[in-house]
């Protein structure tokens, strides 16, 4: 099927420009998408040759495309623009190109993965992922009422698809507005480290986004513009924090209490959702002395905006994912900076990340049939297949503090020559900064030269004798050394081993699930818990996509499709209680736990927030992006008791 500009596709605008503006729109294209798009539009599949093959998982830009092929796949972007400026028709993206096209891209057949690319690879306005059921066509005397926990991306995205089945919902949420994790942290420099143009619900992409990499504030805007879209505001309960919940095994439903404006809150739902998020429960150690500290201290995500930082001595402890965004920022203003590293990240060459999307990329997305989406795939691809290649441990290599296996050896490598190379100058910073395990074995930071750039910065010290203790005046070191602070900023992560803390949930037979899981947080799919009966955790145990080639969004969209069958199978059948099988999730933690001893961050000894106090990794999820999304695309009744 095809169609012509502005009919089906409102979305996409006419071409008018002249060539030389058309190529000058084309300068900053990502080019892997642009022979991608062009072979879609142009049905000349033979373009897509092997030599011109991105290498998407290698963390290089462009796909490692060198200057010459950027420039080839930019020409051949001119001639389909002139085309469809002449009025060229554009084709439908049919299975049999989509599978060509991703097969080349990815390096192998994707035969198995069209199923789910159908569902990615849209245009705005279309909505795969909607539920095909109504309540009030399978069951319309069913009480079916959910409540879900948290208004984040989870809970936005739970509310709005239980909305279109027909399902009543109420969204509690404990902070004044909705946002979640982009409510809370709101530091200097926050920022998303997925790309935006992947970082959005499928069937919501925005192709404005004004950065490539958007600002918290950005962020925050598009999850309220979609919760208004879709009238979910209405749903939410604001400042109402649920305290407790439990389980009526014979009435079939979960009573719950709430701390709310208006005072404590009975709530009953027959089915509950808990979207509460993995990272938003600040970890503060408790060094000696902290309470000693005279000045102000607190926690990037608990951000104190009425601490002025200018001409202040500042000590920052921490160098994960978000100090990582709000050192530098920290910088510009402080006096002197201490930077207390405990263990060094790795860095990713990214040098676009803290840019604005250029005006041409932009006209792109807005003229270019497709080019949008086919960008979504080149950023979605590694995390469906290839990218966790890299973080497989091969007991043959043999797998080391310094790399699990010959290709984990070879990013090894790459990241280092990008380290040093920004090094050349400060060579006696090399040894503090050149990690020792694995990558992967810790989240692998985008990079732009602002970090290293901070940390050779005169007033800016980095510091790697561990802290001692805090005393009035500042940090005192291991080996003795006061350094002198005015502020104290914790950039220490999150109690992400904590699920669905603070809250009692209580289950079938007065199971408390904190005394069940003991520290040691487990789920069927991330979803579900043996003894807890309608009760779905989205972001739960295992769906952490660690491999930095997708995004928590795709998981989310992955565990609501599964809620919303969930929902239906449990009112269709007239069931009371839906439950997970022990022996399913026993199999299924056994498969996932084998698998995560067997990545970076389970073989390496390094600490992070991916491995929970029981030495067992409960963030992450081992596998491919897409065999989540094969697991979860139905619910299969035989995992469950259905009564
Ligand atoms: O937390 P972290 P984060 N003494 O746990 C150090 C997401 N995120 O808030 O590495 C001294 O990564 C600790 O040291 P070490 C993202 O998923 C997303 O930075 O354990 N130091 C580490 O340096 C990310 O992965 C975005 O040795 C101590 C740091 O504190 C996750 O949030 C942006 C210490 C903690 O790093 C968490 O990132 C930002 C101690 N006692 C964050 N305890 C996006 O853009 C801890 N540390 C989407």
């Amino acid at each position: 099927m095809t169609t012509t500009p502005g009919e089906a596709m409102p979305a996409i605008k006419p071409i008018t420009a002249d060539d030389d503006t058309l190529r000058a729109h084309l300068s900053d294209a990502e080019a892997p998408a642009l022979l991608m798009t062009v072979a879609h539009l142009t049905g000349d599949l033979s373009i897509l040759r092997d030599d011109l093959r991105p290498n998407g998982w290698l963390f290089l830009p462009q796909g490692g495309l060198t200057d010459e092929q950027q420039d080839h796949a930019r020409e051949l972007a001119l001639n389909a623009l002139r085309r469809l400026r002449e009025g060229a028709a554009v084709p439908r993206l049919d299975r049999g190109t989509l599978r060509r096209v991703t097969s080349w891209a990815m390096g192998g057949d994707t035969e198995d993965l069209v199923p789910l690319l159908e569902q990615e690879l849209i245009l705005p306005g279309e909505d795969p992922k909607a539920p095909d059921w109504r309540l009030d066509q399978v069951a319309p005397d069913r009480d079916a009422r959910v409540v879900v926990i948290g208004a984040g991306l989870s809970g936005l995205l739970a509310a709005h698809r239980l909305t279109q089945a027909g399902v009543p919902v109420v969204v509690y949420e404990k902070n004044p507005d909705l946002g979640g994790t982009w409510f809370d942290n709101h530091y200097p420099g926050c920022r998303v480290d997925v790309p935006s143009h992947l970082y959005s619900y499928s069937f919501a992409t925005r192709t404005d986004w004004p950065d490539h990499f958007c600002k918290h504030d950005e962020l925050l805007s598009y999850l309220r513009d979609f919760a208004k879209q879709h009238g979910l505001l209405d749903l939410i309960r604001f400042n109402s924090e649920i305290r407790a919940a439990h389980w009526d095994e014979a009435a079939g439903q979960w009573r719950l209490t709430a701390d709310t404006p208006d005072g404590p809150r009975t709530e009953q739902c027959t089915v509950l959702v808990s979207a509460v998020g993995q990272l938003n429960r600040p970890h503060v150690p408790q060094f000696p002395g902290s309470e000693e500290f005279a000045g102000p201290a607190f926690h990037s995500a608990r951000w104190d905006h009425r601490v002025d930082l200018t001409g202040k001595r500042v000590a920052v402890i921490g160098t994960g994912a978000s100090a990582f965004q709000f050192i530098p920022e920290v910088a510009k203003q402080a006096s002197r900076l201490t930077v207390l590293q405990r263990t060094p990240p790795w860095l990713r060459p990214t040098p676009h990340y803290h840019d604005a999307v250029p005006a041409g990329v932009q006209w792109l997305y807005e003229h270019l049939p497709y080019y949008a989406a086919w960008q979504r795939f080149w950023l979605l691809a590694p995390g469906l297949r290839g990218v966790l290649e890299g973080w497989v441990v091969d007991p043959d290599y043999p797998p080391s503090e310094r790399a699990v296996s010959a290709l984990n050896d070879q990013l090894r490598a790459t990241l280092t020559t990008y380290l040093e190379s920004q090094l050349t100058d400060r060579p006696d910073l090399l040894p503090l900064l050149l990690p020792r395990y694995p990558v992967g074995a810790k989240r692998v930071l985008r990079d732009n030269g602002k970090w290293l750039a901070t940390l050779k910065s005169d007033h800016v010290r980095l510091v790697t004798t561990a802290v001692d203790r805090l005393t009035p005046d500042g940090v005192r070191d291991a080996d003795g050394e006061l350094h002198p602070a005015d502020v104290i900023i914790y950039g220490t992560g999150f109690q992400a081993s904590q699920f669905l803390a603070p809250m009692t949930v209580t289950g079938r037979d007065g199971v408390d699930l904190h005394d069940y899981w003991s520290g040691d947080a487990r789920a069927y799919l991330g979803l579900t818990v043996p003894g807890f009966p309608n009760l779905f955790c989205l972001y739960g145990p295992n769906t952490n996509l660690s491999g930095q080639g997708g995004s928590i969004i795709y998981f989310s969209e992955c565990g609501v499709t599964y809620l919303v069958d969930a929902v239906r199978r449990l009112v269709q059948g007239g069931h009371r209680a839906m439950e997970v099988r022990p022996e399913v999730f026993s199999e299924f933690n056994t498969w996932v736990d084998e698998a995560n001893s067997q990545r970076a961050w389970g073989f390496s000894n390094v600490s992070s927030w991916f491995v929970n106090a029981a030495g067992r990794t409960a963030q992450n999820w081992p596998f491919p992006a897409q065999d989540y999304w094969r697991r979860t695309r139905a619910v299969d009744p035989a995992d469950y008791e259905l009564r």
